[in-house]
């Protein structure tokens, strides 16, 4: 779903140059992707189904689960540095909410126009946030490894994309997320300048480098384009899929946020248009749209009673009572206008898959990797894989 505090999830993807060099040339199958290559596995917060979210442990796990790029998000800390969390609000992923001494920094904040409670990235410098460790944010997956990662700066996800790469003969993207920059931006933390002179250090300036940055927000990868040539990706959201399959546009997930402060009424769904589209080629290389944008689900109710059918007779309403619908023409219009597509998110637990699929993640892997996606933003990179190697 969409990009929630705390449950909600990261995203997006993308690379060619890089699918190229893997892949050793243009032998293989023919792909209906923008290249004709192979779509990208991106290692979406690491492999954020077996570990808690952006952590070098997860990242590590991606990569040796063949992800072509690990995907960080990226908030800042007091003192400037880029760490890799979901969310400014790290109550929710970490287990500061058990330490004593940062009691007293339980706070408010107003994240994209929504009041929040808890811990901020943004009051506790690096040295601070090093004494943290991760807690896995859904409680559903494996509670286990809580309490016993670090927190890693952009620097370390960077060092190791590297150094685990070369281990294993391949180049390994990073794919980075600048989270919330117009919050960031009144924090006087701005992520952009940050993130490029990072990037520069590490000599990544050019369409080749193994990076692609993403963001929800539109100004500031138009600020981004003026000053690299990296890959850049706009990312889709919207709030939720209603019952008939059309897409829930409610705020702060009905419009890029920068959109919002500006007042500028197109929402993210007019991002998707073939003008929007066009729109965004003018500064990015790719969008990132939830994937109902694609694909849409609905659900079913057969006996008009106005209450959705319990497709698999479970006494619940889930993702296994929704039907998949015939595909939108976004990917469509947007390799028509130039731009690769990377959707988000793909998970394989079987409550979080729709009925068609019958508890088989390859299964909805294959139907979007047939619509000519360019690339998957996995939790499961190694069933993203298996999928794409079928
Ligand atoms: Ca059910």
């Amino acid at each position: 779903m969409r990009q929630q505090p705390i449950a909600k999830v990261g995203l997006l993807v993308l690379a060619t140059a890089t699918a190229l060099v893997a892949c050793g040339g243009g032998d293989g199958p023919n792909y209906p992707t923008l290249s004709g290559e192979r779509p990208l596995v991106i290692g979406h917060r690491g492999a954020s189904g077996y570990l808690p979210d952006h952590t070098l442990e997860g990242y590590r796990k991606a990569i040796e689960m063949g992800a072509d790029f690990i995907e960080p998000d990226l908030v800042a800390t007091q003192d400037g540095v880029l760490i890799a969390r979901h969310e400014p609000n790290i109550t929710g992923t970490t287990d500061v909410s058990t330490r004593a001494e940062f009691a007293s920094r339980k706070t408010r904040k107003v994240v994209d126009g929504v009041e929040e409670e808890g811990w901020f990235a943004s009051d506790f410098t690096l040295a601070e946030i090093k004494t943290l460790r991760a807690i896995q944010p859904m409680a559903d997956r494996d509670q286990s490894f809580n309490g016993k990662y670090q927190i890693p700066t952009l620097d370390e996800v960077l060092d190791l994309a590297r150094s685990e790469g070369a281990k294993a003969g391949r180049t390994v993207g990073v794919y980075p997320e600048t989270k919330h920059p117009t919050y960031h931006v009144n924090l006087g933390l701005k992520l952009e300048d940050r993130l490029l002179a990072t990037l520069a250090r590490y000599g990544y300036t050019t369409k080749a480098s193994p990076v692609i940055v993403q963001s929800f927000e539109v100004s500031n990868l138009q600020y981004l384009r003026t000053k690299t040539q990296v890959r850049l990706v706009q990312l889709v959201d919207a709030d939720d899929v209603k019952a008939d399959g059309s897409m829930s546009l409610v705020a702060p997930y009905d419009k890029p946020y920068d959109f919002a402060v500006a007042g500028d009424a197109r929402t993210f769904a007019s991002l998707l248009t073939p003008a929007g589209l066009k729109e965004v080629k003018t500064y990015a290389d790719g969008v990132g749209p939830w994937k109902p944008y694609l694909i849409p689900s609905r659900q079913v109710d057969a006996n008009n009673d106005g209450k959705p059918d319990d497709l698999n007779g479970d006494g619940k309403i889930d993702d296994r009572d929704r039907v998949m619908m015939a595909p939108t023409s976004v990917v469509k219009d947007a390799h028509a206008a130039g731009l690769f597509v990377h959707a988000y998110t793909f998970r394989s637990e079987a409550k979080r898959l729709a009925s068609d699929f019958k508890g088989d993640p390859k299964a909805e892997y294959q139907l979007f990797f047939d619509l000519g996606v360019d690339g998957v933003f996995s939790d499961f990179p190694d069933h993203a894989k298996a999928a794409r190697e079928n």
